[in-house]
């Protein structure tokens, strides 16, 4: 018999898990709860808007917030993605861009302060470390306009 030392049988693992997975999108560790949707609350496809304006963030009954930080099953904050493709699912959500909003204390609006013109955005959610779940937790991405 083959004796595997603890960090071999970490790599193997490693590598078994990303053959498993290899059709589909790999993310952090978090699971996310089959059916949840994330979406805007007040803006959708299309708006023009004034500047300084709130956007509230929906997330179904099969999740819940917690703040950033916060490990609880079946939950995660909101991330608001502004004029950005959407993040890649398998890191942490960058922290220091002022285009990728962390709700971290669980809060579900935000005023956002842009430019005038188009502008997309997108509402992922992600776990207490900021990774999206399993399969990732996304909104449709929003083109929107403001005066
Ligand atoms: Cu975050």
């Amino acid at each position: 018999m083959i004796k595997l030392t603890h960090v071999k049988k970490s790599i193997l693992l490693f590598i078994l898990s990303n053959l498993a997975t290899t059709s589909e999108i790999y993310a952090g560790d978090t699971p996310s709860v089959e059916g949840t949707k994330i979406y805007f609350v007040n803006i959708q496809d299309g708006d023009v808007v004034k500047n300084n304006f709130v956007v509230q963030f929906g997330l179904s009954s099969q999740m819940g917030i917690a703040p950033a930080l916060v490990d609880w099953p079946d939950t995660g904050h909101h991330h608001l993605i502004i004029d950005s493709p959407t993040p890649d699912p398998n890191k942490a959500i960058p922290s220091k861009s002022e285009n990728h909003i962390h709700l971290s204390g669980g809060q579900t609006e935000w005023t956002v302060d842009l430019p005038a013109g188009k502008h997309t955005l997108q509402l992922i959610l992600g776990d207490y470390s900021h990774i999206p779940h399993d399969p990732p937790v996304l909104s449709e991405v929003i083109t929107i306009t403001v005066e």
